[in-house]
């Protein structure tokens, strides 16, 4: 593990190897070698929930970045933002970045010898830290250094860039949220490469920073000349955790990063040795209660992806590296992802007072209008589960709080059993999530129905339901960046209002995952409406769904079901023209196989 100070900046610069390049190698000072334990499963606590996963994949996670399959899930991060001038040079600068490049082996040992530590101490203590990098091309940056080799990515988004597909996603096409504004990814502020710097220590993050930087700014000959090392410094943005009480909420107060598809997938040759460890003794396809299982090739080339015309979501489809029997990207793709990258600024006094007023118009108080907009309160318990109230247990509860479908799917049971105990401290009774075909709990427009529609039916494509929904899944690893927005500000208040998300998501298809979710659903105010309903459609996600249709001026409305005094179900329809979350940045990348870089 990374522990302690890394020995950077101030180091005597190394001396000329004899014959060699005029370049001072190496120029990026090494750490001290790490030593990553890997902690063996706890078969006690496990074993009667683990299944014989013989089918899975077995995942090179020496090969593959950390960040992908496991997660940084560090408290301070900084994303530096690159153009390569000279791929040469770039390329030589990158040989001596490479074994600094974080693995799912490393990363995953690391998460699972905090969590064991955080479990028997029963808080967070720092007696494990890690400092971790990941990285990743844009297509013009892998253009620059293999151009052939960029015609072999099929996905059309990833070729053409965010800046081009940013009209497509709704994006303004002017002011604010335009690509002209954007500080990083618009016309002129493309970059080539993203660095993800990640650490449990604010310091140790700016050291590794300030290491890298030095390696691009002050690159010297051995004599002391500067040295192009064939990049510069595009953009820098930082992303923290928010201080208490905010702490892993976002900006509009939410609590964040609960759902994430599990993985299927073994992580060496034993059958036991799964990725996502199989905690729900009463569905061996999920991962905790609710946490429905994903095959590999959804986010990392050359291992089977879902099958989208499989009858169950455990039927596995083809390798992602060819899914329809044709390659979609090179060979030498394989282990590596997508990464998709936007920099959303939020407008917190924005949505707060249009969620204050409207709540006051209808009646509602305003914790539960924001609820219903998001499908889960604040503290992240889901209103599937607890309709009218916010539940700081059922939050808590990991055996419950992701634990929910919307519609019955074809074989109808009257509510969702509750999981077995699985650990004392986070299992309890919670209340039922029964059936919501209506919308009159979670309305179809609420963002995680909007972005994760379960086993909904939809009215665009009919055939979307619980199985083919997977193929169209995310690994988000989005922190927050800026400072929160005060919940009682002073009459004199004033700020930059630059605070928001910096949302990140891999997968294998930019085109049928990110952008299918942002435009298919987010976006579409049809999907989805009930049959009987024809008139009445779902509306926007009132979070992230954007109204790009000329003439329409941003509008957006949301339909809110709403069960009267008499019982009897009404539409209410909100409607604002403000974006809350507006595009400020971003690029559409790819992360290489550690081989492969
Ligand atoms: Fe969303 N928010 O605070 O309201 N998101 N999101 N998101 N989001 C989720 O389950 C939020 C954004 C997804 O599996 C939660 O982790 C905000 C984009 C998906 O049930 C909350 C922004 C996209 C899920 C938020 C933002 C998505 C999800 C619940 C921007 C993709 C999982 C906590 C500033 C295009 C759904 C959780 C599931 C959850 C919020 C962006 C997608 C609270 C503020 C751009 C797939």
């Amino acid at each position: 593990m990374a522990t302690g100070r890394p020995p950077g900046r101030g180091r005597p610069a190394p001396k000329r190897p004899p014959g060699g390049r005029s370049r001072a190698r190496p120029m990026i000072a090494r750490h001290p070698a790490r030593e990553a334990p890997f902690p063996a499963l706890d078969r006690a606590g496990f074993s009667a929930a683990q299944l014989e996963a013989g089918e899975e994949d077995v995942l090179d996670i020496r090969n593959i970045q950390g960040n992908i399959l496991a997660g940084f899930n560090k408290d301070f991060q900084t994303l530096l933002f690159l153009r390569i001038v000279e791929p040469d040079e770039f390329r030589e600068w990158l040989k001596d970045l490479v074994p600094f490049v974080a693995s799912t082996a490393e990363v995953l040992a690391f998460n699972r010898l905090f969590k064991e530590i955080r479990a028997r101490r029963k808080s967070d203590s720092r007696t494990v830290q890690a400092t971790w990098m990941n990285l990743a091309f844009s297509a013009s940056g892998l253009a620059k250094l293999a151009p052939r080799a960029i015609t072999k990515f099929t996905d059309v988004a990833f070729r053409e860039g965010l800046r081009r597909r940013s009209r497509a996603l709704g994006d303004p096409t002017s002011g604010e949220g335009s690509p002209d504004q954007w500080v990083v990814g618009g016309r002129g502020t493309e970059a080539d490469v993203i660095l993800i710097f990640a650490a449990d220590d604010r310091d140790d993050l700016f050291a590794e920073v300030a290491r890298i930087e030095d390696s691009i700014f002050s690159a010297r000959t051995a004599d002391g000349r500067p040295l192009r090392c064939g990049v510069e410094i595009v953009f820098k943005q930082h992303g923290a955790v928010l201080p208490p009480p905010l702490t892993g909420h976002e900006h509009f107060g939410f609590l964040d990063g609960i759902s994430q598809p599990g993985l299927r997938g073994r992580i060496s040759e034993d059958v036991h040795d799964v990725l996502t460890l199989r905690q729900n003794p009463d569905n061996p396809e999920q991962g905790k209660p609710g946490q429905e299982l994903v095959w590999p090739g959804e986010f990392v080339f050359g291992y089977h992806g879902q099958d989208p015309r499989g009858k169950t979501s455990n039927a596995k489809g083809r390798d992602s590296l060819a899914p329809e029997g044709k390659a979609v990207a090179p060979a030498w793709a394989r282990d590596g992802s997508y990464l998709v990258f936007r920099r959303l600024r939020q407008d917190v006094p924005g949505f707060r007072e249009f969620v204050r007023t409207e709540a006051e118009r209808l009646g509602l108080s305003p914790e539960l209008l924001a609820a219903k907009i998001v499908g889960r309160f604040r503290s992240g318990a889901p209103v599937m589960r607890t309709v009218d109230h916010d539940d700081l247990a059922l939050a808590g509860n990991e055996c419950a709080n992701n634990d929910f479908v919307f519609a019955q799917s074809s074989a109808s049971r009257a509510a969702i059993p509750l999981a077995r105990k699985l650990d004392d401290s986070m299992c309890r009774p919670a209340p039922p999530a029964e059936p919501d075909e209506g919308g009159v709990v979670c309305p179809f427009a609420a963002h995680i129905r909007k972005t994760y529609p379960r086993n909904d039916a939809g009215t665009l494509d009919p055939s979307i339901g619980g199985v083919t929904t997977q193929t169209h899944r995310l690994l988000r690893r989005g922190i927050p960046f800026g400072t929160p927005y005060p919940e009682n500000p002073p009459a004199d208040f004033t700020d930059s209002g630059d605070r928001g998300l910096l949302f990140l998501a891999y997968q294998t298809s930019i085109e049928d995952q990110f952008e299918f979710v942002q435009r298919r659903w987010a976006n579409a105010p049809e999907f989805k409406d009930r049959s009987e309903h024809h008139a009445l459609r779902s509306g926007y996600d009132l979070i992230i769904g954007q109204n790009g249709r000329p003439g329409d001026q941003r509008r957006r409305q949301f339909v809110l079901p709403m069960a009267g005094a008499d019982g009897r179900l009404r539409h209410e329809m909100l409607e604002t023209r403000t974006d809350w979350v507006i595009p400020t940045g971003g690029g559409y990348f790819f992360a290489p196989s550690i081989s492969a870089l």
